[in-house]
């Protein structure tokens, strides 16, 4: 790993053009790596990478700095041959969907990433399946740099740090996510203005929309399994964006008896994008028997189906994992 980080620097020293790639949907991790990494790229290699947001851009996180500088897929030549294209978060290549051909058609591709699904595709892989966030293996890359991180950076990793353990919550929380958040409000950071700024400032149609998704989900298997369904018409009602679905599913899963939560979105005609949170059963099965992939206690996956047939198979499956 070591030797990848050192050979990253290199490749970023020499490089003229670089791309920095987040998956789609892009969460706080995957936002706040690709900013942390350009903020460095800015200040101690003096070159501008193009920072690329695929699919929508939450508004959520307006308040990361360098926000205003993400690129959309619309602003950046699909043609072009980056010198170097480095993925953030993302797990699988198809997470890049209409830029994957940009990130192929680079001259070195590197994937740096802490999903344990991640099947190595670049040519430089740093791949750390026990990191809480793609944020915390930068943050390793910086400090094996010996870079010393300024602060609007140290409040990109933070917000990665923060969504992807679900605010300190989740089982990828160790002594290292401490020890980096630690640090991180050493460099400066304000864990309350984070907070706020990043869970405190849904639109009040969102806090809206989310309750009457949450009111409508179905508790099954004497509520062991909770399944929420998101169609079109939902989000017309509330005038919802695509970033208005995000938290339902762990909402669900607070439910007492809860096993496993889902959340079901109908995306594209006939297509349902499924996102899954479990308290105890490994989800990574699920995904991948679903063509998806994640974590084992939070994964996610797209089915071809209409939204009633895909619930009706998923929940077939999770049924699987609960008998
Ligand atoms: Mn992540």
């Amino acid at each position: 790993m070591n030797k990848s980080i050192s050979e990253l620097k290199h490749l970023i020293e020499k490089s003229d053009s670089i791309v920095i790639l987040s998956h789609v949907n892009p969460d706080g991790d995957t936002l706040g790596s690709n900013l942390a990494l350009r903020i460095i790229i800015q200040k101690y290699f003096n070159k501008t990478p193009d920072s690329v947001c695929i699919g929508y851009l939450p508004e959520i996180y307006r308040y990361l700095p360098e926000y205003e500088n993400l690129k959309r897929v619309e602003d950046i030549d699909l043609e072009k041959q980056y010198d170097l294209a480095i993925a953030v978060d993302v797990a699988a290549k198809d997470r890049l969907v209409n830029c994957t051909k940009v990130y192929d058609n680079a001259k070195v591709k590197v994937n740096i990433d802490h999903h344990v699904t991640n099947n190595s595709y670049g040519d430089i892989n740093i791949i750390d399946g026990k990191a809480a966030c793609a944020g915390a293996i930068l943050y390793k890359i910086f400090k094996n740099w010996k870079t010393d991180i300024p602060q609007n950076a140290a409040r990109c990793l933070y917000t990665s740090l923060m969504t992807d353990t679900g605010g300190f919550r989740y089982e990828n929380t160790t002594v290292d996510t401490f020890i980096m958040a630690a640090e991180l409000v050493k460099l400066g950071v304000s864990p309350v203005e984070e907070y706020r700024a990043c869970y405190e400032t849904k639109p009040q149609n969102m806090v809206q929309f989310q309750a009457y998704i949450v009111n409508n989900a179905l508790f099954l298997n004497n509520g062991k399994i909770a399944a929420a369904k998101v169609t079109k018409k939902d989000m017309e009602k509330f005038n919802a964006t695509d970033d208005y679905t995000e938290g339902i599913v762990e909402v669900i899963r607070t439910s007492r008896d809860v096993e496993i939560s889902a959340l079901l979105k109908e995306t594209k005609e006939g297509y349902t994008k499924v996102s899954l949170r479990s308290k105890t059963k490994d989800l990574t099965k699920i995904a991948l028997d679903f063509n998806g992939g994640g974590h084992r206690f939070a994964a996610g996956c797209t089915i071809k189906k209409p939204i009633d047939i895909a619930f009706e198979k998923l929940i077939k499956r999770i049924q699987l994992e609960i008998e």
